[in-house]
């Protein structure tokens, strides 16, 4: 049964909090990252009780290790606070820091008790089950978390502030106190980062029935996969969906969750947070948590390995798994039966994920038997077919390869065709309007290729063509920029494949004679490494083929990606 005591929060009163926040405006500040600030928030709220901060280093290895803290309680995910080298060099236990919002706003204090540099190749081998940069909480802990984790009791001071759906976001003690106040002695929760469709409905349903429980539907909205409909969508088609279930029965409150994708492991996890939010029962479905294909492309998990490892812990979990097959939907019947309960000889439909992407990319008809209409037009006003959505063509090449001159012959031919405005970011042109400080270390070839991602991820995400035409020397910087882009419309990654004799031969700059002379030091192809692109969209060849043709084979791929209607 529901336990409707409160459960234990990190925030002091009100008056604490005041006087606590002028003595932390001169602790050293850390800023937090995104996912920082949702795991802060779930700790302060008690939705990771019993949890009392970040993990101090033993917590970390017995976690990593065993799945438990060091006293044996189970707990599955790292909650480590993740900073630089530079920044960890400021701190020593035994300090209090100050934890801020992107706006500056102190958040909490935290004692720090633990300063020390992960393996994180073993974290990424025990928790993600690989260290396959594949999985997208793998490539964050090696690409975007700092290098050193900092442990140690919080206190919190204010709840992060959220500007959208307030009246949707509810903290463990609001939820259990909504489910007293309303009688609730039993309540399934329904975990979900994808707009519900006709099979979510049907299966969150039968669960309750089955549990003859309440129905919380308990969406994630902090971060989830790379690549998912934005929590704003989803929310709205949530809305949508709410209409359908008989009304008392269920209630929706989003999450505010940093998900890892960790499959069997963040099961477990989920569990524990539902449990801490005043839920008995938990609906684990196919694949829960699935973070997809790794680089063999095979699943990182098998299907059902989420409900075996929960139904091993469930009891110390404290709550029930209501496990599930995945829905699919019987042409005969006109109605959706568990993938193990279809009758022979039965017609079965399904729409995948990825075929309801395409069918929305391509603006194909989603039939009515797998979505409600009015998901479907919220998820159509969110992705516009890819013939509307604006897309970026990345040249990358040697200095001299020829980059520039293509890429201006395919902005023209763009203009000529209409549509879209079109804005072409060249190396040169970048280096003196946007990085004229800039010189040519890693560092700042980096930051330079990162600033031209940014403007055209920006651009994209508004609709237009961004051409960027740098030399970017860098396979990961290069990946990076595509992460950044691809959530906003196609990044099609041309390689200019001129070779450095040839570059060097024509040297229309002069550049290369100075290189060589030692007089330009750092020079890509002379005296600095280009990692040639493994797999781009266009690979052109410029000693036989001229700029107009290179550029007329880009605009064919272009049309082939549908990108012109
Ligand atoms: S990077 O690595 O992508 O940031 O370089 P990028 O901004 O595209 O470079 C723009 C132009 O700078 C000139 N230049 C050099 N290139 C390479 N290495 C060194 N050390 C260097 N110094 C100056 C060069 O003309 C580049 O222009 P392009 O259009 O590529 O020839």
């Amino acid at each position: 049964m529901m336990n409707t005591t409160p459960i234990p929060e990190l925030y002091v009163s009100p008056e604490s909090a005041a006087k606590l926040k002028t003595e932390a405006a001169r602790l050293l500040s850390h800023d937090l990252t995104h996912r920082q600030i949702c795991d802060l928030e779930l700790l302060m709220n008690g939705g990771f009780s019993p949890l009392k901060g970040f993990l101090g280093e033993a917590d970390y290895n017995s976690v990593v290790e065993h799945m438990r803290l060091a006293d044996g309680s189970l707990w599955p995910m790292p909650v480590t606070l993740d900073v630089t080298e530079g920044f960890a060099a400021k701190v020593e236990p035994g300090q209090d820091i100050a934890l801020r919002d992107a706006e500056g706003v102190i958040l909490a204090i935290m004692s720090v008790t633990d300063k020390w540099t992960p393996d994180k190749a073993r974290e990424a081998k025990n928790v993600f089950g690989a260290d396959d940069l594949a999985h997208p909480a793998v490539n964050y802990l090696h690409h975007t978390a700092g290098k050193v984790y900092l442990g140690g009791p919080v206190t919190g001071l204010q709840q992060p502030v959220h500007y959208d759906f307030k009246g949707r976001r509810d903290t463990p003690n609001e939820l259990r106190a909504y489910f007293r106040k309303m009688g609730w002695r039993k309540v399934v929760a329904f975990q979900t980062r994808n707009p519900l469709h006709r099979a979510h409905q049907e299966l969150t349903f039968r669960a309750a029935k089955e549990a003859q429980a309440n129905l919380l539907i308990h969406p994630v909205v902090g971060m989830t996969k790379p690549g998912d409909v934005d929590h704003f969508t989803r929310v709205r088609c949530y809305e949508a969906v709410l209409d359908k279930y008989p009304p008392a029965t269920t209630h929706m409150s989003l999450l505010n969750l940093a998900m890892r994708m960790a499959g069997p492991r963040e099961a477990v996890w989920h569990g524990l947070i539902r449990k801490n939010h005043g839920c008995t029962h938990f609906i684990v479905g196919r694949d829960h948590a699935g973070p997809g294909k790794n680089s063999q492309g095979k699943d990182f998990y098998g299907p059902y390995d989420a409900q075996e490892m929960f139904q091993k812990h469930q009891d110390e979990i404290g709550i029930e798994m209501v496990p599930f097959k995945q829905m699919v939907y019987v042409q005969e019947r006109a109605q959706y039966f568990p993938a193990d309960e279809i009758e022979e000889g039965m017609t079965v439909l399904d729409i995948s994920g990825t075929e309801l992407r395409r069918r929305l990319r391509e603006g194909l008809e989603i039939p009515d038997w797998f979505s409600f209409p009015e998901v479907v037009t919220e998820l159509r006003r969110t992705s516009p077919p890819r013939s509307r959505q604006g897309f970026t063509v990345f040249f990358t090449g040697l200095s001299g390869s020829g980059k520039s001159t293509i890429a201006n012959a395919l902005m023209v031919k763009l203009m000529e065709m209409g549509g879209r405005p079109v804005t072409l970011l060249d190396g040169d042109v970048v280096r003196k309007h946007l990085s004229s400080e800039l010189g040519f270390s890693k560092e700042h070839r980096d930051i330079n290729i990162k600033r031209i991602g940014y403007v055209a991820s920006e651009i994209t995400k508004n609709g237009g063509i961004a051409i960027c035409a740098p030399i970017a020397p860098y396979t990961a910087t290069r990946r990076a920029v595509r992460e950044m882009i691809e959530q906003y419309g196609a990044f099609v990654e041309v390689h200019v494949a001129t070779s450095v004799e040839e570059c060097e031969r024509r040297d229309r700059k002069g550049l290369y004679k100075l290189a060589r002379e030692g007089k330009i030091k750092e020079f890509t192809g002379i005296s600095d490494p280009y990692e040639a692109p493994e797999k781009p969209e266009v690979r052109v060849e410029t000693v036989s083929v001229t700029p107009d043709d290179c550029a007329h084979q880009v605009m064919l791929k272009l049309e082939s990606l549908g990108l012109f209607g």
